[in-house]
């Protein structure tokens, strides 16, 4: 029920990339209430349980309120002028004693497009490439294997799009529980009569719906796909007209598919070799076939060769630039997507430009008024954790993420952070993270500010401000424009408002051009490219041709290889990790939430009955799962969802990190979070 003395205003949700909207209820300087948005294009109002939750972590008894300087084990308030002051000061000597590349930046795909900026701008303007963020876990290797085949590494249709397609194939995206808003769209399209498939290591509540579920091994995707393709040409199923009008590399694909047995393919996978017949016929043959994926795809050494394995089965079958096809790399974070367009990634400036590429550099440096930008990629975010470890990076700056929790292999993490000379963490929260630095700065969070952020589907929308932060916590922006005038860029940094930042981005990035800090405050707000103030913005790429140089889709194939660790007598199962409904990544803002906290309060890992049984495990056990870098304690739950051989964990909680792998990619750098040898057994705490 709406009451009479709240202000109702139009927000987006702080969690996950679908961008959902919704009403939020202030009162007296609180917010007190949500309302749906019925509106909103994409949420229709829906929201999820995480989106019915955003309240709580609002106004919450643990927000940092005051800056803090580390004493011995603990911390002391100090004011903002003294932070800023010193954290100034020693940014400026550890650049002066070591060069630029021993300063190292964490941007935040939690915070807006603008703050996304200025981290950047403020890295780069002090001479390192070396700023990244979360993107860099996600979707790397959706942004590196899609700029090299269709030359745009976004998602190629929107989400509401899904429900004008005949068939849906999923491939590790679990987006009933990930990204539940946008799964309603393809409730729509099975109610319209499309089919549905699913390729997932585990039964999950996204497989439930489906017509068909692959039960593939972890880390045996490019194999399934190139067997699917294999069984496209093969039947001539492929789309002659598409690939000879826009693609290119087709025959060099077909060489490959001459080496690919199905009944190798059914070896590797572990899927019969009938039912890889069965989900080609259906993909190529349907009018408008769509591919969804997410982690499952993209956090493994072949990242990269998976994503282009994807867009490869869907240049073949000319399934993209039509409503209802496409590739559907579902993004993580709310403004994950925005992140990456303004820059927030070591090897790309704003509008991904490489930072390689002299005269587009040129031309930043010079909109940015300063003589030079660093020219060679900085470090990614795992080569950060390497480098401090190993001494060459003195000094990181963390907003808005909790490394100690998502990062793999935590341990090494550990030692990395505690070689630093300077850890400065600016959160809403005392996080895992924050317990380590020498200065924690208090961070107001998204309903305490305003800004833009980037969904999904490349759909920009802007937050307004709702209530004023607690205690002396402020805006990102306002601290990193404050930190850029202090370490000597007052005319970079003489920033005012967020829209005066969007104002710069929108000269900076071609793409968000028209994305002005007036016409972004619509409903809905606009969809990039939008390249200038007139332009309606672009639900759907590739129409008429892709955004590579030639205009073509460049098929790029790529062969199997296994992952960098594989099971062996001492380590004889295959660790995966990933999410539950209830719970949001490092977890710092759920595991604060009652509602979500009491119906998941603690880690477990799923085992399968064989594997238990043959371990003496029961469910309800406590049992220890170790691998090469560590183990946990956690609870067993032997459930009918995994195969033998394959166990599952959630990441929300301290402690599963401490076993996951920090093998990377080598392209896109991302590490191999879904693929682990470990062992369990019972333990006897
Ligand atoms: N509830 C909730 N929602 C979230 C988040 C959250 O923490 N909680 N986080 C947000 C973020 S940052 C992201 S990136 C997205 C992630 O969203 P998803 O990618 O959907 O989530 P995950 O659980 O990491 O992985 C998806 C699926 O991949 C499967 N998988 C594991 N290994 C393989 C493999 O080798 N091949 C294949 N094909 N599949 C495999 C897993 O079994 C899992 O079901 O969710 C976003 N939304
Ligand atoms: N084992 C395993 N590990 C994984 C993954 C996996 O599948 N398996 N997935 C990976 C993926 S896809 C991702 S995206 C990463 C996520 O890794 P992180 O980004 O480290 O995880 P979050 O918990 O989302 O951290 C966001 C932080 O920002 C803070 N915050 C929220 N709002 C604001 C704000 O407005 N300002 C500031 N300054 N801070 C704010 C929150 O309190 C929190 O500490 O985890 C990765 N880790
Ligand atoms: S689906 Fe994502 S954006 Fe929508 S309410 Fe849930 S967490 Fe928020
Ligand atoms: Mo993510």
């Amino acid at each position: 029920m709406k009451q009479a003395d709240i202000n109702w205003v139009p927000s987006i949700c702080p969690f996950c990339g679908v961008g959902c909207g919704f009403l939020a209820g202030v009162d007296r300087g609180r917010l007190v209430a949500l309302e749906y948005l019925t509106e909103h294009p994409v949420s229709e109002g829906a929201l999820c349980p995480k989106g019915n939750a955003v309240l709580d972590t609002v106004h919450h008894a643990d927000r940092l309120l005051h800056p803090l300087k580390r004493v011995g084990e603990g911390f002391e308030r100090i004011s903002w002028d003294q932070a800023l002051h010193e954290i100034a000061e020693q940014i400026l000597q550890i650049r002066e004693a070591h060069g630029p590349n021993a300063l190292a930046f964490l941007a935040s795909a939690k915070c807006s497009n603008e703050e996304n900026y200025l981290m950047q701008k403020w890295a780069r303007v002090l001479g390192t490439n070396s700023v990244d963020h979360c993107a860099r876990l996600c979707h790397a290797s959706t942004v590196a294997g899609l700029a090299k085949t269709l030359g745009a590494g976004a998602m190629t249709n929107p989400v509401t799009d899904t429900v004008n397609a005949d068939c849906i194939f999923v491939i590790g995206s679990n987006f009933a529980e990930c990204h539940p808003v946008a799964a309603r769209w393809v409730g729509d399209a099975l109610e319209q009569g499309a089919f549905l498939m699913v390729a997932d290591p585990r039964v999950t509540p996204t497989v439930w719906h489906a017509d068909l579920h692959l039960q593939l091994r972890p880390g045996s995707d490019v194999a399934l796909i190139n067997g699917m393709m294999k069984v496209i040409v093969q039947a001539g199923l492929h789309n002659k007209k598409f690939i000879a009008s826009r693609t290119s590399g087709f025959e060099q694909l077909r060489e490959l598919l001459k080496t690919v047995e199905l009944s190798e393919v059914e070896e590797i996978t572990g899927v019969p070799a009938d039912a890889i017949e069965e989900v080609a016929r259906h993909y190529a043959t349907a009018q408008a076939s769509v591919i969804v994926w997410s982690m499952g795809i993209t956090q493994h050494i072949t990242g990269t060769d998976n994503v282009m394995s994807l867009a490869n089965l869907a240049l073949i079958t000319g399934h993209l630039g039509r409503p209802g096809t496409g590739l559907m790399p579902l993004r993580g974070q709310s403004n994950v997507q925005g992140a990456c367009d303004v820059g927030a990634l070591s090897n790309v400036l704003p509008g991904y430009v490489p930072v390689t590429d002299f005269e587009r550099r040129r031309q930043i440096a010079a909109k940015w008024d300063v003589t030079e930008l660093p020219a060679t990629p900085g470090l990614t975010v795992v080569e950060m954790m390497n480098a401090a470890a190993s001494g060459g990076l003195h000094s990181l700056y963390v907003m808005g993420e909790n490394p100690m929790v998502s990062d793999p292999n935590v341990q090494h993490v550990r030692q990395g952070l505690d070689n630093l000379d300077l850890l400065v963490v600016q959160d809403i929260f005392m996080t895992e993270t924050a317990e380590l630095a020498d200065y924690v700065l208090p961070a107001a969070l998204w309903a305490e500010k305003s800004g833009s952020y980037t969904s999904t589907e490349r759909r920009v929308q802007w937050q307004p401000t709702l209530v004023a932060p607690p205690g002396e916590a402020l805006p990102d922006w306002e601290i990193i424009c404050e930190m850029g005038r202090r370490t000597g860029y007052a005319d970079q940094f003489a920033l005012a408002s967020p829209g005066a930042i969007l104002a710069e981005i929108n000269t900076v990035s071609p793409a968000y051009a028209g994305i002005t800090p007036e016409r972004v405050q619509a409903l809905g707000g606009l969809i990039w490219p939008c390249p200038d103030e007139d332009h309606p913005g672009t639900p759907i790429l590739h129409e008429e041709k892709f955004g590579t140089e030639d205009g073509l889709g460049h098929i790029t194939s790529a062969s199997y290889r296994p992952p960098a660790e594989t099971p062996d007598e001492q380590y004889p199962l295959i660790l995966t990790t990933g999410r539950l409904v209830l719970h949001y990544n490092s977890g710092s803002m759920t595991r604060r939430t009652k509602a979500l906290l009491s119906r998941e309060p603690r880690l477990f890992v799923e085992i399968s009955a064989a594997d238990a049984a043959e371990r003496g495990i029961e469910d309800g056990d406590l049992v220890r799962v170790a691998t090469r870098r560590g183990h946990t304690d956690c609870v067993a739950r032997v459930v009918p969802t995994v195969a033998a051989g394959v166990v599952f964990m959630p990441f929300h909680f301290s402690g599963t990190n401490i076993l996951t792998s920090d093998a990377l990619d080598p392209t896109a750098k991302i590490p191999e979070y879904k693929v682990a040898a470990c062992q369990i057994h019972k333990s006897f705490q």
